[in-house]
Formats: structure tokens, sequence, C-alpha cells
């Protein structure tokens, strides 16, 4: 079958039937692949059948992948790859389950070096719910008013693991995760490293302050960006088929995970980060 790419949207997104990622694709294939990653920014394999060292050997076609920086979340045998489940609980700190993921963010705009790409498998997805909401921050920071992009630019912020919004729910970190996540500072605008588009870089769910700037301006400032790129119109929602593999940029996206699941209703997935670059 020949491999084909439909827009899942107007605004990012695209499907991509006739691929079976458990084989190993060729160069000009990848080639393809990667231009599509560009375009869409967010890529769905449909129909994909993995274990978990099958899904690691898929991620592997797309570069080098690393850890959770819960110890918690890592598999024993494989231990960048996480599962990310409606079960998930605090195991360091109450116990109790709780919502991962629900406010938007770039996944790793906490470390000095974030993740790419994330991928992120369906083994079990609910009938109805738990959508991925996606957010196009390349579009959401060229549709600034230019007196906001001049405000922006050249200006930095301070991301935080262990953010003071207290909106966020976060698991307890260790003594040995927390030395791994010290405040680091991106830019608020990040340049792309292959388009060169620049993207909008903060997030309420991680982004402290901006860096030389008036407390009460910074605020400001953060929450008309927060506005803005949360408009409808920059999100693609996508509803998840078992077998689907989608991987996310997350130099140029946020996204958040829907936690409205009816009692009883199941929802797996199998997670991995790929290697990134600094963001300038
Ligand atoms: O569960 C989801 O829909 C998204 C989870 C998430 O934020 C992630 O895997 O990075
Ligand atoms: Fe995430």
């Amino acid at each position: 079958m020949a491999v084909q790419t439909t827009p899942l949207s107007d605004v990012m997104g695209a499907e991509v039937t006739g691929i079976d990622l458990g084989k190993s694709l060729d160069g000009s294939l990848k080639e393809v692949i990667n231009q599509a990653f560009l375009d869409y920014k967010v890529l769905c394999f449909r129909d994909q059948s993995f274990d978990i060292a099958g899904f690691l050997d898929a991620a592997h076609q797309f570069g080098s992948t690393h850890p959770h920086v819960y110890r918690h979340l890592r598999l024993d045998d494989f231990p960048d790859v996480s599962v990310v489940s409606n079960e998930d609980k605090d195991v360091h700190g109450s116990g109790k389950k709780f919502k991962r993921a629900a406010h938007f963010h770039t996944d790793e705009s906490y470390k000095a070096v974030p993740a790419k790409a994330t991928l992120l498998y369906s083994v079990k997805v609910p009938d109805e719910g738990g959508e991925t909401r996606f957010v196009n921050m390349q579009t959401a920071y060229e549709t600034l008013p230019d007196k906001t992009k001049q405000r922006i630019d050249g200006h930095m912020a301070v991301q935080r693991f262990l953010t003071s919004n207290p909106d966020i729910q976060l698991a307890t970190l260790t003594d040995e995760e927390k030395a791994e996540v010290p405040d680091v500072i991106h830019p608020i605008a990040r340049t792309h490293d292959e388009t060169g588009k620049k993207a909008l870089y903060v997030n309420a769910a991680r982004t402290e302050f901006i860096v030389d700037m008036d407390p009460a301006e910074s605020k400001a400032l953060l929450q008309e960006i927060y506005d803005h790129s949360l408009m409808p119109e920059f999100q693609y929602h996508h509803h998840w088929r078992v077998g689907d593999l989608m991987m996310w940029d997350n130099r140029c996206t946020m996204h958040a995970a829907t936690h409205n699941l009816k009692p009883g209703a199941e929802r797996l997935l199998y997670r991995t980060l790929l290697d990134g670059t600094k963001p300038v």
C-alpha cells in the first residue's frame, strides 16, 4: 500500500496510512515523513501494532530516546518507555490517582535540552473522551500583534518543573529526580532548528516569570500570551483509535490530556521522548 498523508484539521496534524513502523524505513521514506512532520507538527500513524520493544524500535527510526524524569514511570526492561494510564497514581506522595498532563504544556520545557518530539502509542482507548488536545504555537506566534512580538523577541523566561501554579497536579519528586531538574531559562519564542520558524515556548504549567521584567508586567504579558495561544482556532483535538502512534513536535506545539473518561473506561498508552536541541 502506498504511503498517504492526509491532514487531520486546518490547524495542524496529519494522519499517515500505508506504513508499518515495525518494518525498517528506507532513507527516502524517512525524509518524506520528516517533511510531513515539519509541515503538520503532529503525525498520527494509524493501525500500528507493537509490543513495548517494538514501540521503542519504531521510535528509534526517528532518533535516539531518553527516559522520563520520574523513575517510577520508567519500565524496568525499557527505561526509555513509560506508560500513560488513567490509573496513574502519585506513588511518592498521597498515593491517590491524579490528573496527569491536564494543563497545556510542551514536554520537558523545564530541561536545558528538552525532547524534540514525544511518541505516544495507544494500546487501550475509550470509545468516548480521552482526547489529546494540541496547540499550534507557530501559528499562535505568527498571529500575535506586532507590538506583542516586539515585547517578546529576545526575552527569556524561567521554566520550572515544580511550578508555583497551584492548579497543576504533579507527582512528588524524589531527591535524585529533583537534582536533575534545576530551573532553566529559555526564549519566550524559540526558533525551530529545522524550519527556522518562531513559535511560542511558554506555558502556564511550567513557566514562572520573564527574566529582567517587572513581575506585574511579566505576569500580564504571560497571561496575554496564554489567552492568545489557547484560542480554539489554534487547536486540534485528537480522538484516539487503538493502534495510533502519535508523534508531535515539542518545539512548536503544546498539548494537554483530557480527563473526561466515563466511569470504568480505560486508557493506556506507551510513551517515549526523542532527544532534542537547546532552544534558541
Ligand atoms: O495523555 C495524554 O493525552 C497526553 C499525555 C502527555 O502530556 C504526554 O504524554 O506528554
Ligand atoms: Fe505531555
